[in-house]
């Protein structure tokens, strides 16, 4: 079993019920099953345009590979209305009903044209770093919160 940590966003149609969808989704996925999952948070899309984004992180553990991983990740996007990545017009950073990206993969290291893991952004997110220091304290340093304290986001539940 591996520990990876997923971000959840939203920010097209009822964005709060779809993260909380890909929570219970997210511990559907074969041989993957969640252990904790943050709150969820509001904030405006940063590097991005549209409608304010719903976010949240989860942890799990798997047995499937990061790539089996990423596969049924992006099925659930799929599922949720969003194109797969083939068939995307290619505005960057679009508005979107459900994206799931994979931050961490227990150790894991990899960079290739699909997968980029740790999340390269991830440390310069607000949205990323709030949640995932809720469930996972150890994993973020005072001084990487401070680094993105001027981002403004509220927590909802
Ligand atoms: N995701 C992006 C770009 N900008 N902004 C917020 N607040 N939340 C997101 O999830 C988000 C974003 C690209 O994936
Ligand atoms: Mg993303
Ligand atoms: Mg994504």
């Amino acid at each position: 079993m591996v520990v990876a940590y997923i971000a959840i966003g939203s920010n097209l149609g009822d964005p709060a019920h779809s993260v909380q969808l890909a929570m219970l989704a997210v511990g559907g996925i074969l041989q993957t099953k969640l252990v904790v999952a943050s709150s969820l948070y509001e904030s405006s899309p940063v590097d991005a345009s549209g409608d304010d984004y719903v976010n949240a992180v989860v942890k799990i553990e798997t047995n499937l590979n990061a790539y089996e991983l990423l596969a049924e990740l992006q099925r659930l996007e799929s599922q949720a209305g969003r194109a797969l990545p083939q068939d995307r017009v290619h505005v960057r950073n679009a508005p979107r009903t459900l994206d799931l990206d994979i931050l961490l993969y227990g150790d894991a290291q990899m960079s290739s044209p699909e997968l980029i893991v740790p999340h390269p952004r991830m440390w310069q997110r607000a949205f990323v770093l709030l949640p995932l220091s809720q469930i996972a304290p150890e994993l973020v340093s005072a001084e990487q919160l401070a680094a993105v304290s001027n981002q403004v986001i509220s927590r909802l539940s």
